[in-house]
């Protein structure tokens, strides 16, 4: 028996919950909460985002569940006990710093999982390659003996499996920092991929943004694992602040204990022995970031799973859908789809993947980012850069003030750059769709955004 949740249920009993948010986190809580009889009150800002729709006739006729809508829907918010927060819901706002103020319990979904389940968490986070490390080490530990559950940022919320998950499992957590904000526990292995600027739209500022990263390890015991990119800015800051045990990975053999990768090939260290795991020609996915991707995630996984799994797991790997995914190669020119990379940073992992130059396609709607350092690394990385939406005014004066005279096309949407990128390409060349901005100003998603971009490719040759 799972005695921290019962707990946790008896607990709730009697109390006011305010949910904020009706997203898939919070759509989680609900039916977990339902079931267990208790009253709930939903806020949300507007009800014109079919909030309603996402709820099922059996939620919508429950009087247990209590809808509020419209510009007031958080100024209640101070009578609650527990206030369950979206992620996307800035902790901050007046009226929710009010509330904790006069007593009510901030909480979210996710840090609920980390406090309740019963298992061993593994948690992952980073500026990039938080996806695909949480999906390669979810792969890796399919080899292991138990259930293994994968959730958070990746869009799958777990609370309602709360009362599956057992002792002998493990969960594989990927965490944003709008998750990790608020978050009092930190998981018992733990990652930060890496650091650059990102989300200012949504924290106060950088060093805000920072911090939050940080509570994925500083809630952390002694027999914990902190897994450290060594050749991050933040290294030394984040190791003087590390509780439990550490593993680093690197781009370099200078590490004490952990995973590097070092002249195409990735090796184990432990102090001073050395094993060799995987070729990086014997891979399906490409570029240094994803090669520390696997550093890292190596280092999180090997108390579990077997070397031999490890490099068997990698050889048959194809990496994750829009994250510098490989589309096809049409007259010689290979094509890939990066659609995920919606920040400067995400785009400039993209661009330093890669041997040779690149052509360019970027842009996309604005989230206010300084695209300065980005110009720079789009003159040393590509030798064409194709620019649609907002972002291209930003993405071409940064470029103009490193290179006057670089090559830069601009055009109205997708279908346009890539016809363009096809009439610039030579044999051997590489054209790479990394916006490094969100997508909103043309469409649903990045996911949207990524399939279109494959369906064009797919499509160029007939
Ligand atoms: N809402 C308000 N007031 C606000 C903002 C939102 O009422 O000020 C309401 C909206 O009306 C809507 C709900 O909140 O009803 C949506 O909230 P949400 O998007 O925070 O919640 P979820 O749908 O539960 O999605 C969240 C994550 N979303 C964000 O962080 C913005 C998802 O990450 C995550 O997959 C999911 O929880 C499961 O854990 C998405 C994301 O974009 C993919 N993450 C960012 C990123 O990866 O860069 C951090």
């Amino acid at each position: 028996m799972n005695e921290k949740l019962e707990n946790f249920k008896k607990e709730l009993v009697g109390k006011r919950i305010d949910v904020i948010g009706l997203g898939i986190s919070n759509i989680s809580v609900i039916s977990y909460l339902l079931s267990l009889n208790i009253d709930i009150n939903i806020y949300v800002r507007d009800e014109n985002e079919n909030s309603k729709e996402k709820l099922s006739e059996e939620f919508l006729n429950n009087k247990k569940l209590h809808l509020n809508f419209g510009s007031t829907y958080l100024d209640d918010l101070d009578k609650a006990d527990y206030i369950f927060r979206s992620p996307g819901i800035k902790p901050f706002l007046p009226q929710i710093e009010n509330a904790v103020r006069n007593g009510s319990i901030l909480t979210s979904e996710i840090e609920q999982v980390v406090n309740l389940a019963p298992c061993k968490i593994i948690g992952i986070t980073g500026s990039a390659g938080k996806t695909t490390t949480t999906t390669l080490v979810s792969e890796f530990l399919k080899k292991y003996k138990h259930n293994v559950y994968v959730g958070g940022n990746i869009g799958t919320p777990l609370f309602d499996k709360l009362d599956k998950i057992t002792k002998d499992d493990l969960i594989v957590l990927e965490l944003s920092s709008f998750q990790l904000m608020t978050m009092r526990k930190s998981p018992n292995y733990a990652l930060i991929t890496n650091i650059y600027e990102d989300h200012l739209d949504y924290h106060r500022d950088f060093e805000e943004y920072v911090s939050a990263k940080e509570n994925i390890f500083i809630h952390q015991k002694k027999d914990d694992l902190f897994v450290i990119n060594k050749d991050d800015k933040y290294y030394d800051r984040f190791l003087g602040k590390v509780k439990g045990k550490v593993l680093e990975f690197s781009e370099n053999d200078n590490i004490t204990s952990g995973a590097f990768f070092k002249n195409g090939k990735i090796y184990l260290k432990d102090k001073n022995n050395i094993a060799f795991v995987v070729d990086v020609n014997d891979l399906k996915i490409i570029g240094n970031k994803n090669y520390l991707n696997i550093c890292s995630a190596i280092c999180l996984v090997k108390d579990f799973v077997d070397i031999e799994d490890i490099k068997d797991t990698l050889i048959h790997f194809r990496g994750v859908e829009h994250r510098l995914e490989f589309v096809d190669i049409i007259d010689n020119v290979s094509y890939y789809n990066d659609s995920i990379s919606t920040t400067p940073g995400k785009a400039i992992a993209a661009l330093t993947s890669f041997d040779k130059k690149i052509i360019l396609i970027a842009g996309g709607s604005d989230k206010n980012l300084d695209y300065t350092p980005f110009g720079k690394y789009i003159v040393k990385a590509s030798k064409y850069l194709i620019l649609l939406g907002a972002t291209s005014k930003k993405i071409k004066e940064a470029v103009l003030k490193v290179d006057k005279d670089f090559k830069i096309k601009e055009v109205s949407n997708l279908k346009e750059a890539i016809y363009y990128s096809k009439e610039i390409a030579k044999e051997g060349d590489i054209v790479v769709m990394s916006p490094a901005s969100a997508s909103f100003d043309m469409y649903k998603n990045y996911k949207q955004r990524g399939k279109e971009f494959k369906e064009i490719v797919l499509n160029l040759n007939r």
